[in-house]
């Protein structure tokens, strides 16, 4: 029998299979019906065919993925939906036509050339469709697959994951883009690959993303967390605990990943970078060495272990404190190291020269400390899943990791908020378990664990201290709260739609 991730996408005739049944499918029939009526309303013509990808919550694991490290998300109900229709050959214009359900995103036009450069300077909404277009013809090609002429394409889009949350919009947008071209073109490819191509193209928006969110959209199940492995991706089901429900409540501070990457996301992978370098050559590689193999942090894991094993130790921590100082470098310092330019060392990378062209400093201790702990913490959150122990004392060990792990993305890597850790402390004095910053940080979403049987009290409380006095700002509309602040439960990963 096939391995799941070697399957093909799922291709359903009804909504069932992803949206459940009761009053969830209902409302998702009316949600399908009304997009149906749109697309034909937009383009004169019914759509041939949908896909959907869901967002995730990351439960621990943050900032990891790029690294080489394994990771545990889950998917969420929230999702995006695309439905789309290939012209016939000859008909129309050879363009692209992007439409959006909500007013806020206006339709998007682009060539329908499949190898178009994306305009980074400009940022648009649609980039991310043609991330997923780009990234179909880059697959189909190197897979020798004829993708013909290119031809016009209609396409409408529904998201419901809030945008710059951390809950991965971008990755249920790319995801369920990718999906439904596919499926226009008439193919479908195993899970696993869509899952590495699909991250690979998101990379086209200038972030320099790790795999989690795409891998965790495409292959998630019902039910299930998941440990997501990297190189290659793998996914291995994670049954949570019974009697403890994860709680997503947003900062209400919008991370915008795309626009501060040269600060913030791409700046954290540079620095990990320049951390394993260094590193490398501190533990006996050849400086040229170091800079042509060493790509991340997990690539010299195996001689921080064994500079740590005489000293009856297994923690590659050691190593970071023995040879990365605290204090911030400065570029002329590293390059003292590496005995070559920082820009030469990055200079095929146009989004890391412009991380360099923005930094004044460099925290590698910091940021090394956080990769290896955090990796460790990944491991320890899933033992304990499969641990015998009581499922009370399993709850209190998880939401303990989650603390630590919240800590350490806010004291070491730097990627939480003011917002974020009013939150999460609001969390823990309204008896969270624990609680956590999620996805890339810099404002969006905390995770919090919480028993099954506080949640809704859990949720009158935030309310009330968090979310009471932004309503009284006019920041969110009371009657939305419930987009903010929510019970999650692992939902099922993308899917085709043929009606
Ligand atoms: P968000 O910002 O939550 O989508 C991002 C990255 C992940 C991972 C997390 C941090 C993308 C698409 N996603 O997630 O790969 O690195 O940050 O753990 O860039």
């Amino acid at each position: 029998m096939a391995k799941y991730e070697e399957l093909p996408i799922p291709v359903f005739s009804s909504l069932e299979p992803v949206y459940g049944d009761g009053s969830q499918v209902e409302e998702a029939q009316l949600r399908f019906d009304n997009f149906k009526s749109k697309f034909v309303q937009v383009f004169g013509h019914a759509p041939h065919v949908f896909a959907r990808s869901p967002g995730r919550v990351n439960l621990i694991g943050e900032h990891i993925d790029y690294e080489g490290y394994s990771v545990l998300p889950m998917a969420i109900r929230q999702d995006t939906i695309v439905a789309i229709r290939k012209h016939d050959e000859g008909e129309g214009e050879k363009v692209l036509r992007i439409a959006n359900v909500s007013d806020k995103y206006p339709m998007c036009t682009y060539p329908a050339d499949f190898d178009q450069e994306i305009d980074l300077k400009n940022h648009r909404w649609g980039h991310y469709f043609i991330c997923g277009y780009k990234g179909y013809y880059e697959y189909a090609k190197s897979k020798g697959v004829n993708v013909g002429e290119p031809v016009g394409l209609d396409i409408l889009v529904d998201g419901t994951v809030p945008t710059g949350s951390g809950l991965s919009s971008s990755a249920a947008f790319v995801c369920s883009s990718t999906i439904a071209i596919m499926a226009a073109f008439d193919v479908n490819f195993p899970k696993r690959d869509i899952a590495q191509l699909t991250c690979e193209c998101e990379r086209h928006i200038g972030t320099q993303s790790g795999g989690m969110d795409q891998a965790i959209s495409i292959m998630a199940k019902s039910g299930f967390a998941e440990l997501i492995d990297f190189n290659p991706i793998h996914a291995t089901d994670v049954q949570l605990p019974a009697g403890g429900t994860f709680i997503i409540a947003h900062s209400l501070a919008e991370s915008q990943k795309a626009v501060t990457a040269a600060t913030n996301y791409n700046n954290r992978v540079v620095e990990c970078r320049l951390a394993a370098i260094v590193l490398g050559i501190k533990l006996g590689m050849k400086p040229q060495e170091a800079i042509s193999n060493v790509k991340t942090l997990s690539d010299v894991e195996g001689l921080c272990i064994s500079f740590a094993s005489p000293h009856g130790s297994s923690d590659p921590v050691l190593a970071v404190k023995e040879f990365l100082k605290e204090e911030p470098y400065t570029a002329e310092e590293i390059e003292i190291i590496t005995e070559e330019k920082l820009t030469s060392i990055f200079g095929d990378s146009p989004t890391s020269l412009d991380v360099l062209s923005a930094a004044k400093h460099f925290k590698l201790h910091q940021r090394a400390a956080h990769v290896y702990s955090e990796a460790k913490r990944v491991h320890a959150f899933k033992d304990t899943v499969a641990s015998d122990l009581s499922e009370e004392d399993k709850l209190k060990k998880l939401g303990g990791l989650m603390n630590e792990s919240h800590h350490s993305c806010s004291v070491l890597y730097e990627c939480s908020c003011p917002e974020l850790e009013e939150l999460v402390q609001t969390c823990r004095e309204h008896g969270a378990l624990g609680a956590r910053l999620t996805g890339a940080g810099w404002g969006g979403c905390v995770v919090a664990l919480v028993k099954e049987s506080i949640v809704p009290q859990f949720i009158l409380n935030l309310k009330e201290c968090f979310y009471q006095s932004r309503i009284d700002k006019g920041t969110i509309n009371k009657n939305d709260l419930g987009l903010y602040v929510f019970a999650s439960k692992p939902s099922s990963g993308a899917a085709i739609f043929k009606f």
